[in-house]
C-alpha cells in the first residue's frame, strides 16, 4: 500500500472515530451533560476518602445519568431542561424524578464542595445567614439536625424562598426543593448527600461525623454566588 494513503486512511479513521465520539455526546440535550468532576477523587480527602468519590461520582451517579437518558429518550421530556420537568414532577413518571433528581442534585453536589474549602461565608449570605438563623454555628447545627433526621436515604438542603429567606429541609430518595413534590419549594443553595453510599465506607453508621465534618469542605464562593443569583431573580 502506498504509504501516504496508508496514513491518510488511518488519519480519517482516527478523524472518524473522535466525530463519532462527539456526536454522541453532543446529541443529548444541553440539560443531559454528565459533567467531569471538578476536582480529583482524592481532593476532598480527609473528609470524603477518594474510594467513595470514585464509587460515588463514577458509578451511582453515573447511573442516574445514564437512566435519565433512557428515561426521556424519545419522549416530550427530551431537551427540556430540569428544572422545567421538576417543576411539574408530580404528573411526570417516576423514573423522571428519581434518576432526573438523582443527576441533578449529584451535580449541584460536587459543585458545593471544593478542595481547600471551608472557612466562613461572607457579605450578603452571612448577613442572610445570621438574619434567618441568630448565627452561623445555630444554622450549622440545624443543618446537621435534618441531615442527621432525615430518615433513610436522601438529602440536606439550604434553601432561598421567593423573598430571598433561607430555610433547611430535608428531602427523601433524589427529591429536591425544585420539585413541585416537596413541602416548601425555593432555590437550593446547598447540599449534602446522606445516602449511605456517600459515607459508609469511611464513616459506617457515623452520619452525625459526617455531616458535622462537611463544613471543612463547603464551597461557600459557589453558595454566595447561588445566594445572589436566586435574590435577583
Ligand atoms: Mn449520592
Amino acid at each position: 500500500m502506498n504509504k501516504n494513503i496508508g496514513r491518510w486512511t488511518i488519519g480519517t479513521l482516527i478523524l472518524g472515530l473522535a466525530s463519532l465520539a462527539w456526536a454522541q455526546e453532543g446529541d443529548l440535550s444541553p440539560a443531559l451533560n454528565f459533567e467531569p468532576l471538578p476536582y480529583a477523587y482524592d481532593a476532598l480527602e480527609p473528609y470524603i476518602d477518594a474510594q467513595t468519590l470514585e464509587i460515588h461520582y463514577g458509578r451511582h451517579h453515573q447511573a442516574y445519568f445514564n437512566n435519565l437518558v433512557k428515561a426521556v429518550a424519545g419522549t416530550d421530556f427530551e431537551g427540556q431542561p430540569l428544572e422545567t420537568l421538576f417543576s411539574k414532577i408530580s404528573q411526570l413518571p417516576t423514573a423522571v424524578r428519581n434518576h432526573g433528581g438523582g443527576h441533578w442534585n449529584h451535580a449541584f453536589y460536587w459543585k458545593s464542595m471544593a478542595p481547600n474549602a471551608g472557612g466562613m461565608p461572607d457579605g450578603d449570605l452571612m448577613a442572610a445567614i445570621e438574619r434567618d438563623f441568630g448565627s452561623l454555628d445555630e444554622f450549622k447545627k440545624q443543618f446537621e439536625a435534618s441531615a442527621t433526621g432525615q430518615f433513610g436515604s436522601g438529602w440536606a438542603w439550604l434553601v432561598a424562598g421567593d423573598g430571598g429567606g433561607l430555610f433547611i429541609v430535608s428531602t427523601p430518595n433524589q427529591d429536591n426543593p425544585l420539585m413541585d413534590v416537596v413541602e416548601r419549594r425555593g432555590t437550593p443553595l446547598l447540599n449534602l448527600d446522606v445516602w449511605e453510599h456517600a459515607y459508609y465506607l469511611k464513616y459506617q453508621n457515623k452520619r452525625a461525623d459526617f455531616a458535622g465534618a462537611f463544613w471543612t469542605v463547603v464551597n461557600w464562593p459557589e453558595v454566595a454566588a447561588r445566594f445572589a443569583a436566586a435574590t435577583q431573580k
